[in-house]
């Protein structure tokens, strides 16, 4: 084996061992790759597109208003915390951290309805 071939295998060794022996990247890379990302719902044009979504457990759901008007999402059941009225291009945002089927509507426009299912 020359010199040459030798420092290339030393090289190889020590990246190999240090990627092996490095749990924390290791665990930071799981949690990038599994965490879920936010879903968006467009409010325009008087309606929440899409008006029915469904998620799983623990995503996190984000309204902004794209309308001159401005809206607020209100849980039918009271089962998450209203918005303050959103004006143009306003987020709120909501993780749905337990199943079940969230109606709401806009309190400012009732017949403003949608529906979040969460599985
Ligand atoms: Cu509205």
């Amino acid at each position: 084996m020359n010199v040459m071939s030798w420092m290339l295998v030393v090289i190889a060794t020590l990246v190999l061992s240090t990627a092996a022996l490095s749990p924390v990247m290791a665990a930071d890379a799981v949690a990038t790759t599994t965490s879920a990302k936010p879903v968006a719902v467009n409010i325009q044009d008087f309606v929440f597109a899409p008006k029915t979504l469904t998620v799983s457990t623990g995503t996190r759901v984000v309204w902004t208003n794209r309308d001159e008007e401005p809206h607020v999402v209100v849980s039918a059941g009271n089962q998450f915390t209203p918005s303050k009225a959103l004006d143009t291009n306003d987020s709120y945002a909501v993780t749905f951290d337990h199943p079940g089927t969230y109606t709401y509507y806009c309190a400012i426009h009732p017949m403003m309805v949608g529906t979040v299912i969460v599985k």
